[in-house]
Formats: C-alpha cells, sequence, structure tokens
C-alpha cells in the first residue's frame, strides 16, 4: 500500500484522529481518489479492527476510538465525496435502529446519497419506529433508510416496517435497508422495497426505488 494510505490505515487501526485527518489530506492532495481512500485505507482499517475484537485484542475501548478517528478522516474526505451541483432526486430519512450505535456505515451511505443529489434527513442513532414514523408524516420523505450492525437489533427493522403499516403509511414510502448482518433476503422476509450491502450501491437502489 501507498504510504500516505498505511498513514490512514494505520491511524485508523490505533485510534489516531490526527494521524487519520492529516493523512486524508495529504492523499487528497497527491491526487487519490476519494472512494479509494475511503475503501482502501479507512474501511478495510476498520475490517481489521472488527477482526481484532474478534479475536479478543481490541475491547470496546479500542473499537470507539478507532470509530473517532474514521469519523474525522470522513470530516475531510466529505466535501470531495458530495458533489456540489445540488438538485435533489428524492429525500430520504435515515437512521440506525432502535437499540443500534453504529453509524459510521450510515453516515457513509448518507453522505452517498447526497453526493448522488438526494435530499438526506439524518435521524440519527437508536431511532424508534416513532420517529420514523414522523420524518413521513412530516418531512415529506419519500424512503425511508434503516441500518443496523447487529444481529440483536436487525429484527427492530420487521418492529419499525411492521408499525408503518399500522400508522397507514406503508405505500407513501419506499423502504432500504443495510448493515453487515442485513442480507437481500432477510430484506424481502421483513417486507423492505430494497437492500444494499454497501454504500455505492445503496445509490443505486435508492435511485431506482424513486424512479
Ligand atoms: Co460494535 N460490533 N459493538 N462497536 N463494532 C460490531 C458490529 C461486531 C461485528 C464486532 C465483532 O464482534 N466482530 C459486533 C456485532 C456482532 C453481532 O451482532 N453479530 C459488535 C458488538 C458486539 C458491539 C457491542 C455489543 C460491544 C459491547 O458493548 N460488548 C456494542 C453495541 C453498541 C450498540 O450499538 N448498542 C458495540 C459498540 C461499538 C462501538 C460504539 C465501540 C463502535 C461504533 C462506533 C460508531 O459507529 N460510532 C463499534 C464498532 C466500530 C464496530 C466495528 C469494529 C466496526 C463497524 C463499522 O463502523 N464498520 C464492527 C466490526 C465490523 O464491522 N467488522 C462492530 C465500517 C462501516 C463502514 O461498515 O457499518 O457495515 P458498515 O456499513 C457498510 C455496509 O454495511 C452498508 O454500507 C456501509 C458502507 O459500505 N450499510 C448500509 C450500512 N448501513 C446501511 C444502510 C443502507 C444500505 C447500506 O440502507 C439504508
Amino acid at each position: 500500500m501507498d504510504a500516505v494510505l498505511q498513514q490512514v490505515y494505520d491511524g485508523v487501526l490505533n485510534g489516531d484522529q490526527a494521524a487519520v485527518m492529516a493523512g486524508v489530506k495529504k492523499a487528497l492532495d497527491a491526487g487519490f481518489e476519494p472512494g479509494l481512500i475511503l475503501n482502501e485505507a479507512m474501511v478495510s482499517a476498520m475490517g481489521e479492527v472488527g477482526r481484532l475484537f474478534e479475536e479478543g485484542e481490541y475491547f470496546v475501548p479500542e473499537m470507539l476510538i478507532s470509530a473517532r478517528a474514521m469519523q474525522g478522516g470522513l470530516g475531510v474526505l466529505r466535501p470531495q465525496l458530495v458533489k456540489a451541483d445540488y438538485k435533489p432526486i428524492g429525500k430520504v430519512a435515515i437512521g440506525t435502529v432502535k437499540g443500534d450505535l453504529h453509524d459510521i456505515g450510515k453516515n457513509l451511505v448518507s453522505m452517498m446519497l447526497e453526493g448522488a443529489s438526494f435530499d438526506v434527513v439524518d435521524l440519527g442513532t437508536d431511532v424508534t419506529p416513532e420517529k420514523f414514523i414522523d420524518a413521513i408524516q412530516n418531512q415529506k420523505v419519500n424512503i425511508i433508510g434503516m441500518s443496523a450492525l447487529l444481529t440483536t437489533t436487525m429484527p427492530n427493522m420487521k418492529v419499525t416496517i411492521e408499525a408503518i403499516k399500522a400508522a397507514g403509511l406503508r405505500d407513501q414510502v419506499k423502504i432500504m435497508v443495510g448493515g453487515a448482518p442485513v442480507t437481500e433476503q432477510y430484506a424481502r422476509e421483513i417486507g423492505a422495497d430494497g437492500f444494499s450491502p454497501d454504500a455505492s450501491r445503496a445509490v443505486t437502489v435508492a435511485r431506482s426505488l424513486v424512479a
């Protein structure tokens, strides 16, 4: 790996936010594509953090400081990922489902959607079905996006869809789901309209949902 990308990778792995932010700036100045910096250096380092956690070498505090370091780098990358010529093609309310605090993937999906000219309402983390319903009723969104990283919070996607149905709003929105444990089959089973395994394909799916 190129030295500057390695600096970003190591910074995420070691939870060194300043090194990640400086490394991302350097990589952008050196002409690296924002998507390449994101995937080769940052997302892959986060995958390694997960592996070290599984092996008992990293614990929650290490995961947390790595996540903060990655968020710092995303802050620097964001303007490059989001296009300037903004003309919304749809409105998406997105959040992590109730009980889930993992927001890095959700933030990436939001950025990519903004970059693809969607208006994005970020509902944040630990979002209750009521909050999603409120967004449909009061923010005129076309798409609800739900993210879950835990097998224990995934079922709250189904709970939210059932609540949207019970509120009589299901035909007013399309529902897109994603997150590491979520699969296409699971998305179908719970009655979602779309699934994406990553942030860039989330844009393709969202486009097809508003087409
Ligand atoms: Co947590 N954590 N964590 N964690 N954490 C995982 C998810 C875990 C797999 C680690 C492991 O054991 N290997 C494991 C889950 C196991 C399971 O359920 N099967 C786990 C656990 C157990 C936990 C706790 C329970 C730990 C504890 O307290 N004992 C706890 C739970 C907290 C909670 O949510 N209630 C916890 C806490 C945390 C931190 C707070 C420390 C931190 C999160 C900080 C933050 O997000 N602000 C954290 C982190 C960093 C991770 C790992 C290491 C990295 C997650 C990440 O950011 N990945 C993770 C291990 C791993 O994933 N390898 C792990 C990078 C991100 C870019 O990928 O989020 O998958 P991802 O998003 C992708 C796609 O999934 C997709 O696009 C994104 C970009 O391409 N996508 C969508 C995501 N949402 C989408 C929505 C869409 C479409 C696509 O449409 C709407």
